[in-house]
């Protein structure tokens, strides 16, 4: 801490002399929601008495990210140096120090208002170094959202213990299902050169709590498993820990045979275990702490134990038992689906629920929010609260897939709040899917682009996944507000504009892309734009029409007793609501049945005027926000504004797309008249089917 505090000051100053140097510049979005610009002259008044000095109690490569960004957040909010002290001499100092104190739990913090050695003093106490650097950003949080300093008494510690990102990232820097450039990983120059967003990047994820990267794609080369790639994954190891951060890998299944030279990757063979033992021993040679494998395995043509007539537990179960001397884990993936399977969205449940218990203690199975994957709603998956002798982790989808890609605006904090309130019934009435899971896993949506995310919009998925895994019960309006005004401004106009447009936000992509509970519309491959007709891929469950299943009758997937009963997955409560009708809602309906154009859904309108009302709403939503956004101009800063502008331009454009495409498309089965009031596509119905889209990004 004296070295600290020796190089403090001349830090400090050279840090304000950097922001006077760059404040004339425009905002790119790099510093993402920590941008610690100085506080209003009135403002700063407010905190400046609380805030005059840093005293760090504590030693350790992680209490010092702590200490560097208590004084880089506090001079940039304050507008002047504060310097780090090795003992408090004033009022209004801000003391960090770890303690032995039992109501303290792991990576958790006390922020208190007390008195030391005569004076009136802020106090983070925390039981281990996460705990005293998430403690720090959380009083950032508080000065960057305007909330009072001077009399606190609060305490937090996070709810999950893995609070991981998972990098879809190959090794040529591609990025599968990636939106915002390549991967930030520059495989060809570590270990050599450490880039300076590796640090950026931990830091930004230590900032909402996320402690772990899987660095490569779950559709994994094994080649991240031989020993020049470790020594690369090394690096980047040794840059995120002091951050709180621990690296984990994508295992491919195959891995003995790919880069070991045997014969077999067989789970229950003597010479495999051996091999990933060996493995496993020479990682963490490299990585003392590092996490554990995530494994993709008998999904969509990967390899994995069912090659070998072994089953899922087998599998995981081996790469535990070489885990589990080092203290790893392994997270197995439950998004399994095949062409035989009679309903795809059975298929995990059916395979897994017959394991539970079964499985290694250092094995999470890794559940996607949904039965399907991803889609823009689903209904929560049937194995959240069935596994009760399993640790289970929710995997959600930050980057968008399917939901737009990067040009949509669509905050997902209300989707996976949505999935985390969802009332399960297992074990009892008030279980709730964030009660029965011990994990969250988000499949991150970061790149080179310079806003990280590909659009600023996108950052705050980033946020909210961080903020969510901290605390699953949390809301996701409160998320937006902060992140609001951490981003952009504390000003209210800005406020009330911005938050009531990214909560409403996803509803609007649902109603213009599939509404009503209906699923995977989109464009074969890329995902991108809607193409409801396709019908002629190789596997039925590749083609829209198996999900949404549109005849003269009506539309949607019968998943009741009289259909693939995949309700009866759930529990019978949860079962017999999904089951009706009547009390499905209008979220879910066309997700679990079968329903005749002409049914009166709850809102009085038919199923077919309902249907293309909702195509029509998304796309007249999305012209609201155009406009809400337009009155923010001058009021946010330019660059940012017209790059958010311009994107809403592109997303009212392919939201009309949708809406033609799917009205076009839809009424030529239907053969029914568009409701009074409705346009007509603009073009016939051919013309949406014939077009192609090559540069779509990220397949
Ligand atoms: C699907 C993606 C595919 C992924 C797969 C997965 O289209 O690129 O490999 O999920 O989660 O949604 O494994």
């Amino acid at each position: 801490m004296r070295d600290l505090k020796r190089t403090s000051f001349a830090a400090a100053i050279a840090f304000i002399l950097s922001m006077v140097a760059t404040s004339g510049h425009a905002e790119d979005g790099y510093r993402l929601w920590l941008r610690y610009e100085p506080l209003p002259t009135e403002v700063r008044q407010r905190y400046r008495d609380s805030a005059t000095e840093i005293v760090i109690k504590s030693d350790g490569a992680i209490t010092t990210s702590a200490a560097s960004e208590l004084q880089r957040g506090l001079s940039g909010l304050l507008g002047a140096p504060v310097p780090v002290q090795s003992a408090v001499d004033r009022d209004g100092a801000i003391v960090a120090e770890l303690s032995g104190t039992s109501s303290l739990s792991s990576e958790g913090f006390i922020i208190r208002t007390t008195r030391r050695a005569g004076h009136r003093v802020t106090v983070i106490t925390a039981h281990d170094e996460h705990g005293l650097l998430y403690g720090a950003f959380r009083l950032l949080r508080l000065i960057q959202t305007r909330r009072p300093i001077d009399h606190l008494n609060l305490a937090d510690h996070p709810k999950l213990r893995l609070r991981l990102l998972d990098h879809w990232d190959n090794l040529d820097r591609s990025v599968e299902r990636g939106y915002a450039g390549s991967s930030l990983w520059d495989w060809q120059t570590l270990p050599d050169r450490k880039d300076s967003r590796y640090e950026d990047y931990a830091r930004a994820n230590a900032s909402i709590g996320i402690n772990g990267a899987v660095l490569n794609n779950v559709n994994a080369a094994a080649d991240i498993l031989s020993d020049p790639y470790l020594r690369k994954v090394e690096t980047l190891a040794d840059v995120f820990r002091p951050w709180g951060m621990r690296v984990y890998l994508s295992a491919r299944f195959s891995a003995p045979i790919d880069i070991g030279g045997l014969k077999t990757a067989d789970p229950l063979d003597p010479v495999v275990r051996h091999w990933w033992q060996t493995k496993a021993d020479e990682v963490y040679r490299r990585i003392p702490d590092f996490g554990g494998f995530l494994v993709k395995a008998n999904a969509e043509g990967e390899p994995g134990p069912q090659d070998y007539h072994r089953t899922h537990a087998d599998g995981a179960n081996m790469l535990a038992a070489a885990l589990q001397p080092h203290g790893g884990i392994v997270l197995w993936r439950a998004f399994v689906y095949s062409s035989t399977s009679e309903d795809r969205a059975k298929q995990a449940y059916d395979e897994f629920k017959p394991l539970d218990g079964k499985f290694a203690d250092n094995v999470i199975v890794q559940v996607k929010n949904g039965p399907i994957d991803f889609q823009p709603r689903e209904p929560f998956h049937p194995l959240f609260g069935a596994m009760p002798r399993t640790r289970v982790a929710m995997e959600v989808q930050i980057t968008k897939e399917y939901l737009g890609f990067n040009t949509h605006l669509a905050y997902l904090g209300t989707m996976w709040e949505e999935v985390l309130k969802s009332r399960t019934w297992r074990p009892q009435q008030s279980s709730r899917v964030a009660d029965t899971i011990s994990a969250m896993a988000g499949v991150a949506n970061t790149g080179t682009d310079r806003s990280w995310s590909g659009s600023h919009f996108d950052q705050a998925n980033w946020y909210a996944f961080g903020r969510l895994a901290w605390d699953p019960q949390a809301s996701a309006r409160a998320i937006a507000g902060e992140w609001t005004r951490m981003t952009w401004s504390n000003d209210p106009r800005v406020l009330q504009t911005i938050v009531p447009m990214m909560m409403g936000s996803r509803q609007v992509v649902v109603d213009y892309m599939t509404p009503l509970g209906l699923a995977h519309l989109m464009g074969t491959d890329h995902h991108y734009g809607p193409a409801p007709w396709v019908s002629d891929l190789n596997r039925p469950e590749w083609n829209p029409v198996y999900y949404h299943r549109a005849d003269a009758g009506g539309i949607g997937f019968d998943r009741t007793a009289s259909g693939s009963n995949a309700v009866a997955q759930y529990a019978p409560e949860v079962a017999r609501r999904f089951s009706n009708r009547r009390s499905v809602g209008d979220d879910y309906v066309l997700w679990f049945h079968h329903v005749p154009w002409e049914h009166r859904l709850g809102t009085g309108r038919t199923l077919w005027d309902e249907l293309v009302g909702r195509y029509d709403h998304g796309v007249e939503q999305v012209g609201h926000m155009r406009r809400d956004w337009d009155s923010l101009r001058g009021h946010v800063d330019e660059q940012r504004f017209e790059q958010v502008a311009a994107f809403l331009a592109i997303q009212e454009r392919e939201a009309k797309w949708w809406r033609d495409a799917c009205i076009a498309y839809f009424q030529s089965i239907s053969r029914r008249p568009l409701p009074p009031g409705i346009a007509q596509p603009g073009r016939p119905l051919s013309y949406y089917k014939a077009l192609r889209l090559p540069l779509a990004p990220g397949h």
